[in-house]
């Protein structure tokens, strides 16, 4: 049976809300069919029996805990990351900053190994291989998402968004987010609890499948300048939607009354590959618990040199191309020259 929560929209300001569920042993064309809405409505749904084996998640999360344990001089033996490796508190090259370290790691396989002999000097095959695998297990989920995604969107060729990530040359990243606890000597004020481990912002790539251990602190925003705390559950993955699949939320169209919003949304966003039918909403992660945080985040990225755009299916007369063509090469380079929060697609608009 697909579980989807009834009334997913929450008016309420600040109370956890309940992301679409979906089932994927559910039957295929109704999974198919509500994550289409879940995309469209919200651009995040939480997937359950979803076929990632939880020892394969286990290992990746202990081999995590086990490399932001060193002390840091250790750790910094991996950094910085430019393009890749340890980092901490700086995020991207432009002045953002947050309560977060992290490993940013290429999932190509050659990659993986070069970068454990960093990470894990003493056996670095134990960490590789928790990490390719993890890889393996996390872009298969993406694919078949992705394909879901295809069939209800009735495009005929249903691997045009999963062959993207597919590619052996393709541009996807692992991102392995620590966001320390407080301690007990920690700022208590109100303002404390708002701590920012990762500032606001869109993911650019595809699709960004994510994993935490079942310590709060993600936050999306429907509504500008609303969060909504997403409960943390560590038996699902959390999917959202990237840049290159849809477009940046800033676009929206400014409306208070949620139930009337939801139901604009198939027709009012503006969105690149689905030609304004997905939306990518923005998110940030706040380091606000006694717990810590561990977030293992997959970006599904194209190849640099693929080139992004819409299926023949999503260009109609009454749905003209959006976003000119570009490659993601192009788009990355544009996002990386940005800061964090600053919204992208609007440079590629075709008109
Ligand atoms: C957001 C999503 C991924 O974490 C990431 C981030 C990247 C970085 O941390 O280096 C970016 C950020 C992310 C978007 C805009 C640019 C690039 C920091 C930044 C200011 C790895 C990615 O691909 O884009």
């Amino acid at each position: 049976m697909v579980v989807a929560t009834p009334n997913p929209i929450r008016s309420e300001k600040m109370r956890n809300i309940e992301l679409p569920i979906i089932d994927l042993s559910a039957e295929r064309p109704e999974v198919s069919g509500l994550i289409v809405r879940a995309c469209q409505e919200f651009g995040f749904f939480k997937v359950i029996n979803h076929g990632v084996s939880q020892d394969v998640i286990a290992r990746m999360e202990s081999q995590s805990f086990e490399f932001f344990a060193k002390p840091v001089p250790e750790k910094q033996l991996a950094g910085p990351a430019n393009p890749h490796g340890y980092g901490s508190k700086n995020i991207g090259f432009n002045g953002d900053v947050g309560e977060v370290e992290y490993l940013l790691l290429s999932t190509n396989s050659a990659s993986i190994s070069q970068m454990s002999n960093v990470i894990s000097p003493h056996d670095p095959t134990l960490f590789s291989s928790a990490a390719r695998c993890y890889v393996e297990a996390v872009r298969g989920l993406a694919c078949e998402i992705l394909e879901l995604m295809a069939e209800g969107l009735w495009v005929s060729d249903t691997s045009a968004f999963s062959r993207l990530i597919r590619a052996a040359d393709s541009d996807s990243l692992l991102r392995l987010n620590h966001y320390p606890p407080l301690t007990e000597d920690s700022d208590t004020s109100p303002s404390s609890f708002r701590r920012i481990g990762f500032g606001e912002h869109t993911d650019p790539q595809i699709l960004t499948v994510l994993r935490s251990n079942g310590v709060g602190g993600l936050q999306i925003s429907l509504e500008d300048g609303v969060w909504i705390p997403v409960a943390p559950d560590s038996s699902a993955f959390c999917v959202n939607v990237g840049d290159v699949l849809q477009f940046n939320g800033r676009e929206r169209p400014k409306e208070t009354n949620w139930a009337k919003f939801a139901l604009k949304a198939y027709t009012a966003f503006v969105k690149a590959m689905t030609n304004g039918r997905f939306v990518s909403v923005r998110h940030r992660a706040l380091a606000n618990s006694y717990k810590p945080r561990m977030s293992m985040a997959y970006f599904g990225a194209p190849s640099l040199h693929a080139r992004i755009f819409p299926p023949p299916e999503l260009v109609t007369p009454q749905r003209p191309r959006l976003y000119r063509t570009f490659t993601w090469a192009e788009y990355k380079k544009a996002a990386y020259s940005l800061r964090l929060g600053d919204g992208r697609l609007n440079l590629f608009r075709s008109r």
